[in-house]
């Protein structure tokens, strides 16, 4: 006679099971290392709302794969089985019940999505689109300017010029529309500006965003410094004006977790306070051309100090006016703008001479 075999209770395994599988998804959500640092005030929303989908996903992951290596090996045909197996035609309450569970994670998400959304400042542009911003200077100047692409010379030519002293030089004749000053500038339609507790009052610093085939170029409104490089002090909050000459551009910050396209035609903003000091890069997230890759420039988070410095230090260089390279008459030619640079860059004549042009 045969005694029946003792084994675990199925319920008891699912549930240690579960139970399992929950704990390593929390642990892997909150550990997943996938992220750089977060040096913005705005960065700790993204994250907790990032590592609750991978927590998700992780469970989900483990669920669905879990099921699919259980079912090979418990199921696997065995040796000289040449029957079909049963005919099962649908599962009503398995349906409804893999149908609930995706649908409540994903209206949950959705609603989560837009909390941080509005905690970001994403609703301050739906609102008051007319409201003011603290400084007079047009973000138009900036795009109604003279073509700098020109000056820029062909495509090649401009990552190869790229480097910041060369290119805040280069963009300085951006700056000769000043007389074209309109005192009421609306607030982008786009973007995220001040959250919530800050909401309708001014940023601290503002900065005029410029994307162009193939650069960053950032305006700073009171003081017409022009730069290849973002400078911003820590703590403080900063409003980018962002704007695109050509093409759709998108500006990513990976580390302060906030992105935004750049359309031309269109202003959108980003505001957001730094937490971190230090040197950060700056992406172009938009496939915009040939060298879009290129297109990548630095967010430097500076002491209030230090920024001033810079700033002085800037302001001082306007002054000074020397004719740049860029504007000599006798330069004519991409190549004759870039031999200019390419002692610099170790770059030959031959080598120039070989460019498109
Ligand atoms: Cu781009």
């Amino acid at each position: 006679m045969q005694t029946p075999k003792e084994t675990v209770p199925t319920s008891l395994l699912t549930l240690t099971l579960g139970v399992v599988v929950t704990l390593f998804s929390l642990w892997f959500g909150q550990n997943h290392g996938l992220m750089p640092e977060a040096v913005s005030e705005q960065a700790p929303l993204v994250d907790r709302f990032f590592n609750l989908m991978m927590t998700i996903a992780t469970a989900l992951f483990l669920v669905v794969e879990g099921a699919i290596l259980f079912a090979v090996i418990r199921f696997r045909r065995k040796p000289g089985d040449e029957t079909d197996a049963p005919p099962i035609h649908g599962n009503l309450p398995l349906e409804v019940f893999w149908t609930a569970i995706p649908a409540v994670i994903v209206i949950g998400l959705g609603l989560y999505s837009v909390e941080v959304y509005g905690e970001m400042g994403g609703f301050e542009n739906s609102g008051g689109g007319m409201m003011m911003s603290h400084s007079g200077h047009p973000t138009h100047a900036i795009r109604s300017a003279d073509q700098p692409s020109a000056l820029m010379g062909s495509a090649i030519a401009a990552p190869l010029a790229m480097t910041a002293p060369d290119l805040e030089s280069a963009a300085d004749p951006l700056l000769v529309d000043k007389g074209n000053v309109q005192p009421d500038v609306p607030n982008p339609k786009y973007g995220f500006g001040a959250a919530p507790d800050a909401m309708g009052k001014p940023a601290d610093l503002v900065v005029d965003v410029l994307g162009l085939q193939y650069a960053w170029i950032f305006t700073y409104p009171d003081s017409g410094v022009v730069s290849g490089e973002l400078h911003i002090p820590i703590g403080r909050s900063v409003q980018l004006r962002i704007n695109a000459q050509d093409v759709i551009h998108s500006f990513w910050v990976p580390q302060f977790r906030l992105k935004q396209d750049a359309l031309p035609g269109q202003p959108s903003q980003l505001q957001f306070v730094a937490t971190q000091l230090g040197d950060y890069p700056i992406v172009c997230a938009e496939l915009c051309g040939a060298y879009h890759g290129s297109m990548r420039s630095r967010v430097i988070v500076h002491s209030e100090d230090e920024f001033d410095t810079w700033l002085q230090s800037q302001i001082a260089q306007r002054a000074e006016a020397t004719p740049t390279v860029a504007l000599s008459a006798t330069a004519t030619r991409d190549t004759d703008l870039l031999a200019a640079y390419a002692q610099d860059l170790g770059v030959t004549p031959a080598v120039l001479n070989q460019l498109p042009h």
